[in-house]
This record gives C-alpha cells, structure tokens and sequence, in this order.
C-alpha cells in the first residue's frame, strides 16, 4: 500500500482555505463561531443569537432516511469502455462506437443490515451502476448473485420484513440466521434456489474488486429496425472471484466492519483501478422458446454453458467519491432509467421495481427533484415540462409549461424528429389475456436450479454450504422451521439434507411440509410438479472456482510479523519481491516505532499485533531470525496471528530456522500442508508467491478440523 498517498488524501492532512471566511448559510461572516450570544458572560443564551439557531437547525436535520434496503454502501466514479459495439442489438450510443467511454458512478452494498452494520455479513451484495450516457442516464440495478428469492415483486416487503431484524427487539442486525427469515424461506419454496447461493461463499466475497455482478432480471435491447433481444447482463472481475470464510467473516466484523469500504478505497487511491468485463447474454425468441425454464422468472439463471456471454467493454473504477453523502448517499438508482435501445422485458419482478425506486427516493431524499441532485443529474442536457417541486434548482425560462405549445424558444415535443427517431420507444408487442391475479405455471419448477447449483459446486464450495445451512438454522429456535427448511432440502438434495439434519439433531422429513405445499397451492394453480424436478445437472460456471483467477498476487495484503532480532536480508528479498507483484506487506510487530535486527539495522512498524489482525490480511509470514521467534512464541496474540491464518486456510511462510512458531501454534498440528513454506532460499520465496496467488488452501480445511 502507498502509504504516502494514503495521507496524501487523508482530509485531516489537508491545509484549510484560510482565505476563505466563516459565513452563515446566506453568506454573512462570522465573527465567533465559539460562543452562542449571551446576556453577559455567565447570562442566560438570547433567542436572537440567528447564528446559533442556523448552525443547531441544519445539524438537526442532517440525517436523511436510510435506504428500506441496501443501506449500508460503498461507491466510486469510473468509466465504462465499449470494446466490441452490438449496435446489431442496440440502438444505445454507448453501445454502438467501438472505443466510446461513458462516464459511470457504482454503488456496491449489503441488503440486509442498516447503514451502521458491518460490510461482511452474511448476504446478497448490490451491484448498482449510473451509466451517464449521452442519451440519458441508463442504471443498471443490479446484486452479485444472479438469481433472487421471489419471483413476483409484491412478496418484496413480506421478503424485506421477515430478512431484517425481528420487529420486537430489532434483533439480529445484519443476519439472516433468525427465526423469521427462515419461516418465510420455509413456506416461500420460490426462494429456494436464491437460498442455496446465500449459503454459499458468494455470500462472503472477499472484497468489492472481486465479485460478479448480474443484471438479474431479463431485459430487453432492441435495435434501430425495431428488432428486439432478451438479454441479461453480466460483469465479471479482472481480478477473479474470491471469498473469505465464515470464520473469518465473523471476526473481520468485529476488527474492522468496513472492511470491504476500505478495500475499495485504499485500491483506488494506490491507483489500483478495478476492472469489471461486461458482458451480454443476447436470447432471440426461438432460444428462450428452447429452454425449459422461463426466463421472466428472476429465480432462475441462464447458465453461461447453455447461451454464452459476449464481453463488450470493460467497466473501471477510477476515482474515490469527494463525500460520502453528497454521492454515495444521495445516489439514486432505478431501474426505470434507460435510454433508447433498452427496455423492460415481462419479468413479474422487474415490472414492480419499476414502481418502487422512483417511489422511494420521494421518502428518502424528499423531492421528486432528486434528479437534479449533481450526482443524479444526467450529463447531457433536459428539456421537458416538469416543473417547480420542494427545492427545484432549475430556473426555466421559457415562454411555455406545457406541450404542444407555439411559443417561441424551443419545441421539445418535436424531440423525436428532431434526433431522426432515436428518441425512446417501447417495443411494440402484441398483447393479450385475461386480467388474473395468477403465477404462470412456467414458473412452478422451484428445485431443479437449486439443485444444479449445489451439484456444480466444488467438494469445498459444498462443505461451506452445509456448515452454512447448519449455522443459520441452528440459530432458528423454532424446531418446526428447521424441520420444515429440511423438507425443502430433502427434495432438492438428500445428502445435504442429511448433514444438516444430523448437525440439528433431527430427522430429514419425507419431502415438503404441509405448510410449505399449502403456501405454494396458494400461488400456482397445479402444486408440486415434484415428478418434474431434474436433480442431475452440472454446470462449472456456477462455482466461483471457475471465475477464479489463481495468476495474480496483486492488491493482495501479506502481514510480515517480526520482533527484535530479526533477519534483514530475508525481510529485504521478500519485501522486494512482493513489491515487484504488486501486493503489499506490511510490518507488524508487538509495539509501534522501530525494530532493531540481528545485525543492527532497523525497520518502522506499519501496525501493532493489536490494531491490526490477521484476519485483515490475505497470507502470514513470520520473519525470520531465532530471537525474534523466540519473543513472538511468548506473545499470545501473534501466535493467534499464526492460528488464525492457518484456520482460515492462508498462505503461511516461516523463515529461518527456528522451529520454535511451529512448536508454539497449531502449526504443530499440521502436516505437510502445502501452503506452509519455510523460507530457505529465493525459490521458496518464489513457492510463498504462488501459494498466495491460490488464494486459499481449501485442502487444509477438507483435511483437519482447525475450527
Ligand atoms: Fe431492489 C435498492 C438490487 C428487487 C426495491 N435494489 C436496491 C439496490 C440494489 C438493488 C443494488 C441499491 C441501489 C443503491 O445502491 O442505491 N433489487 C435489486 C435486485 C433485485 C431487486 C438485483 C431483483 C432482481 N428491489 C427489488 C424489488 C423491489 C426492490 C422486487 C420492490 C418491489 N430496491 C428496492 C427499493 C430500493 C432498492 C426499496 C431501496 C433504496 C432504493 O431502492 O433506492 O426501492
């Protein structure tokens, strides 16, 4: 990490405009900004004193509602670069010139827990991107899980409410391990399939920079002849897609709750910039007709074996936010903003958010002129007749307020024409039907995906499913959820069920509960098509191995633990090496200042045993030198330094000679573990490198049982 840049930016650092006088809001200076206005030094406070009461008035109201969810965020600006054009597809601009750049601001978050609550629960994480096109502003509402937990947008708040914690006690924040969750999960089999990907280690990403994102919801793209496509959108990270444990998760929680804001912002300071490809899956008619699930219903996902993605420009993120509430707060995505060449397919779910974020922001900003806002506002120019509103910044002046007019100064109705066309226009599609209030029976087949996915799963990726499983229902307190959750289980995977069952110390049910078919009658006319499900299929795109990329150490962070007596010249090869890659480490020792070596040199620490924990970092290495082992072996925390790190499944590189760490931590318990080098010579430098790239040591934790 550059450090000095880290300060560089640090506002605390940064000289104040001196030049610059204290005024009030309407720009009268202040003398005193000290003492509220008096009668006499010891008197009573007068009413009059306007300074005081604008300062305490604007503090008063400085909170604006929290988002209902996705609360708690983190954003950047960047910039979106179209590589390969579809204008074939689209009639978008910023989807048609090879090389065209759109400015864009991302918005990353949790769902779940409120704007205070830690960055790694357990969760689904937001994917939220502000294209400013030159036709307009085109959001792209998006999670990192490609699939949701309901398929029509008016069970949102039973969702929402039942997630969130319990309306008693407000308990627990940020967790979906509770009783009302999983009562709803029970009884809603539609959730099923999301479910299965919540208790996966997609749930736990490891930072921002290494997520997927999806569009989730089909959309459509239709080009200049009127022609349309399905589509669904994709991003893929540069950097792969990685994850921590849930361990790990817990703790990282307590040591550090905006660790994955952190993440993001450091990597953009250091000039890191994070890379996304975006890519498209494009469906003619016939290629939905084909397959046998509905692409309207959001819990299902186009597997990218079945429609392959096209990689079409690559979006970045280049620039931290200059305030967290002026931009990341006041953001405000929808994903009714499109520009011509993009709409909305039938998708039950889609339909209804298209209500509900307009509807949302007049609660959360308070003006149906949140538009004009600097970061809502689209970069080229508007012109319609919506007019005045809490707080319109605007000042028209045109002769008219209303359309068709003939005053001079500007037809917008004639916009159209006037751009030969371009303007938006929803496909022209035939329709017809009775008005029901019904599901489509296509979307009746709740397991088969559920199923798919835990198939497709690595032997670790599976592991972490059922102690996930067993972890959040073993927090539910009412047996007859659990027992009903297992019913779901059981029908999607018998082995699974059973692991989870045993762990909660009850029997796997012969298929659903009563309750959960009574429920799903309520919604599909024809409930269970059970005889229908497919429980064979594999796809390798859906584990996150397959999107992992193993090359790289690159932004990855490496604890150095040392004390007096350490060896230079293997801290100085190792220092410059992972330097060379593109990663960082850090000095940690038991006390801040300066460390003498052997040999007399000495090092500055970066962070104390204390203020820093392993859990922060991706990969351990304990510097050699007999004296300064000998001291760390005495010292709880940094022998935890080395559990932790092995627990958790990280690269560990121990140097020197001394076996005395080994001896001290459970290192002792452990052998031949691949991922634990000694540092002798350069290659096991080279050795430690390679093992960091990998990420984690998953065969460590098939192996022993360190938790
Ligand atoms: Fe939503 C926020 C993503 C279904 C209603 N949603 C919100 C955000 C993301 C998503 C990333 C945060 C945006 C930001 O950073 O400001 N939501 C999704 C996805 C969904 C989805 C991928 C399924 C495909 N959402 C969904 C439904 C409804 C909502 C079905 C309601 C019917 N979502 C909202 C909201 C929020 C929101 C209440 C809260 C704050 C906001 O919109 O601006 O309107």
């Amino acid at each position: 990490m550059n450090k000095d840049n880290i300060k560089k930016n640090d506002p605390s650092s940064v000289d104040l405009p001196t030049t610059q006088p204290l005024t009030s809001n309407q720009g009268t200076t202040i003398a005193d900004d000290f003492n509220t206005l008096k009668s006499g030094t010891r008197g009573p406070s007068l009413l009059e004193d306007f300074l005081f009461r604008e300062k305490i008035f604007h503090f008063d109201h400085e909170r604006i509602p929290e988002r209902v969810v996705h609360a708690r965020g983190a954003g950047a600006h960047g910039i979106f670069r179209l590589t390969d054009p579809i204008p074939q597809f689209s009639k978008a601009d910023f989807l048609s010139q090879a090389g065209a750049e759109t400015d864009v601001f991302v918005r990353f978050s949790t769902v779940v827990g409120s704007r205070g609550s830690t960055d790694l629960a357990r969760d689904v994480r937001g994917f939220a991107i502000k294209f400013y096109t030159s036709e307009g502003i085109f959001d792209l509402v998006g999670n990192n899980i490609p699939v949701f937990f309901i398929q029509d947008a008016i069970n949102f708040p039973d969702l929402v409410h039942a997630v969130k914690p319990e309306e008693r006690n407000e308990i627990p924040q940020a967790a979906s391990a509770h009783n009302t969750f999983w009562d709803f999960a029970s009884l809603m089999p539609e959730t099923a399939h999301m479910v299965m990907w919540l208790m996966s280690d997609r749930a736990i990403p490891r930072s921002y920079r290494m997520m997927q994102g999806f569009g989730v919801n089909t959309y459509k793209l239709y080009n200049a002849q009127g022609e349309s496509f399905f589509v669904k959108f994709h991003l893929k990270p540069k950097l792969g897609v990685h994850s921590v444990v849930w361990d790990e998760a817990q703790k990282i929680s307590g040591r550090n709750p905006d660790f994955h804001r952190q993440d993001l912002w450091e990597a953009i300071e250091n000039g890191d910039f994070p890379e996304w490809e975006l890519g498209v899956q494009i469906l003619t008619d016939e290629q939905e007709q084909a397959l046998d699930f509905d692409i309207l219903d959001a819990t299902k996902v186009i597997p990218e074996e079945l429609i392959p993605i096209q990689y079409i420009g690559t979006l970045q993120l280049n620039r931290n936010p200059d305030n967290y509430f002026a931009e990341t707060e006041q953001v405000a995505f929808h994903p009714g903003h499109v520009v011509p060449g993009i709409d909305f397919s039938d998708d039950p779910l889609l339909q209804g958010r298209l209500f509900s974020y307009l509807d949302t922001q007049l609660s959360r900003l308070g003006s149906s002129n949140f538009h004009e806002l600097p970061i809502n506002k689209p970069k080229n120019p508007t012109h319609n007749f919506r007019r005045d509103g809490a707080m319109r910044h605007d000042i028209p002046t045109e002769a008219a307020n209303y359309n068709p007019h003939s005053a001079p100064g500007g037809c917008p109705y004639l916009s159209n024409l006037m751009s030969g066309g371009k303007g938006f226009d929803s496909v022209p599609a035939e329709m017809e039907g009775r008005k029901v209030r019904k599901r489509s029976e296509t979307f009746g087949d709740h397991f088969s995906q559920t199923a798919t996915f835990y198939n497709s799963q690595t032997e670790i990726g599976k592991k972490h499913i059922q102690d996930a499983f067993s972890f959040e229902l073993g927090k539910v307190t009412r047996e007859e959820i659990r027992s009903r959750y297992l019913g779901i289980l059981s029908v999607v995977n018998k082995d699974l069920a059973r692991i989870v069952a045993d762990r909660l110390g009850l029997v796997v049910p012969d298929g659903l509960s009563k309750e959960t078919v009574q429920t799903a009658s309520q919604i599909f006319e024809n409930y269970p098509a059970l005889d229908k499900i497919k429980l064979g299929f594999t796809y390798p795109s859906l584990s996150m191995e397959y999107h992992c990329d193993f090359d790289t150490i690159k932004t990855r962070k490496i604890a150095a633990i040392l004390s007096e007596g350490f060896d230079i010249q293997e801290l100085k090869q190792m220092q410059s090496r992972i330097k060379a890659e593109g990663a960082v480490l850090d000095i940690i020792s038991d006390r801040y200042g300066e460390i003498i070596s052997a040999t007399g040199e000495v090092v500055k620490v970066d962070y104390t045993l204390v203020t820093m924990d392993s859990v922060l970092y991706d990969a351990l290495y304990v510097v050699g030198g007999d004296a300064s082992q000998e001291k760390l072996a005495t010292i709880k925390k940094a022998v935890c330094y080395v559990d932790d790190a092995l627990k958790h499944n990280k690269a560990i590189a121990i140097g020197g000679n001394s076996n005395v760490m080994v001896l001290a931590s459970d290192l002792r318990l452990v052998e031949s573990d691949k991922a634990v080098v000694k540092i002798r010579t350069a290659s096991d430098i080279e050795m430690f490198i390679q093992l960091v790239a990998l990420h984690r040591n998953w065969q460590r934790e098939l192996q022993n049982d360190l938790l």
